[in-house]
């Protein structure tokens, strides 16, 4: 599935969209210019029409592409929150949708009026006043205009992750081989896509099967420190990924040039163990390259935390791998 934001239409800021309107209005003077057949009041209708297709147009893709805020997945939700601010959202939509009204009826309004008028002077003037007031609905629109001109980019790039198809989340300290692991369990060229308040990547792949279809992604940045040392933003945009069904793997380097010791892996395993409610499964990664002591320990250690099946891996060489993704295959399919 794809975000629901990936589809959203541009919309000019206040200042671009005037610039638009003067651009084409200026080709359009030239075009009626040299055409013989029109009358003056078709041709005064004609620059009326233009101004108003064109906020018209805009307005419209906007506020049918822009997804309604009670039809989001919480996931969305969260997301959408933290990156543009719901009622902010919510509020400058509805505000686009009323100008939408008004800039009709100002259009039927003037297009009476302009039925009676009859010297050319007098349609001149109904042009003018018509112009004018269906700029100035833009103008008091600005601000939300503007909002909703900025936010468009930042909503794009909002990665596109079903939460509702079974997903293995990814997790472990900084370097322990987390986006290696996610390339080497999932069946096509994973996308990469920019998590909201992270420097990193996430990567998102598929596990397909004959009879499944499965996600995996990384969680770049955001479950690789203790939550207590995070600000609030970055807490909901870890929190945000509650909301996606599946079970996390927690990757700990068991590696002689690992960056982290142990407690430092078990501290932040234990953050998540309190705040996500959904399975954990333990990988030891890098055992290519283990630390046979650290393993022995930390074997030891989560046994008595109550983890039974500790998978022992390499990621990067391909060890192990086949345990864990059955394992794994075998949780998700237990939850679709
Ligand atoms: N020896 C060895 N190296 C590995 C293994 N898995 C990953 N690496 C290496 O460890 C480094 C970090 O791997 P990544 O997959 O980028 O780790 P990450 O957890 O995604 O790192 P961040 O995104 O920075 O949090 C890379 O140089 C990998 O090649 C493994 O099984 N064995
Ligand atoms: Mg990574």
């Amino acid at each position: 599935m794809a975000s629901p934001f990936e589809n959203i239409s541009k919309l000019p800021t206040y200042e671009e969209l005037k610039e638009i309107i003067s651009n084409r209005y200026r080709k359009l003077n030239q075009k009626l210019e040299i055409s013989k057949e029109m009358s003056i009041k078709a041709k005064e209708i004609a620059r009326i029409n233009m101004v108003y297709d064109v906020l018209k147009n805009y307005f419209e893709k906007t506020i049918y592409t822009l997804p309604h805020v009670d039809r989001l997945h919480p996931f969305y939700l969260d997301l959408l929150d933290l990156v543009v601010g719901v009622n902010e959202y919510r509020k400058s939509i509805i505000r686009l949708s009323k100008a939408l009204r008004i800039l009709s009826n100002i259009r039927k309004e003037c297009l009476n009026i302009m039925r009676l008028a009859k010297k050319s002077h007098e349609l001149a003037e109904v042009r003018r006043s018509c112009i004018g007031r269906l700029l100035s609905v833009m103008k008091r629109n600005r601000k939300y205009i503007d909002f909703l001109a900025s936010i468009i980019f930042k909503l794009k790039t909002i990665p596109s992750i079903d939460p509702e198809t079974p997903t293995v989340i990814v997790a472990g300290m900084p370097q322990v081989g987390k986006s290696t692991l996610v390339k080497t369990i999932s069946t096509a060229k994973p996308k990469i896509s920019p998590y909201p308040f992270t420097t990193k990547n996430l990567i998102l792949g598929h596990i397909i099967g004959p009879h499944y279809k499965f996600q995996a992604i990384d969680t770049p940045g955001l479950l690789d420190r203790p939550l207590s040392e995070r600000n609030p933003i970055e807490l909901q945009a870890i929190m945000a990924l509650k909301h996606v069904k599946g079970v996390i793997v927690y990757l700990f380097d068991v590696s002689i040039t690992s960056y982290y010791t142990l407690e430092q892996q078990l501290h932040v395993l234990s953050d998540i163990e309190k705040s996500f409610n959904k399975r954990i499964i333990v990988a030891l990664n890098k055992i290519d390259a283990m630390d046979k002591n650290k393993t022995d320990k930390l074997v030891q250690i989560l046994e008595n935390k109550g983890y039974v099946e500790i998978f022992r891996i390499s990621a990067l060489k391909g060890l192990g791998i086949v345990e864990l993704k059955n394992k794994l295959i075998f949780e998700l399919k237990a939850i679709t």
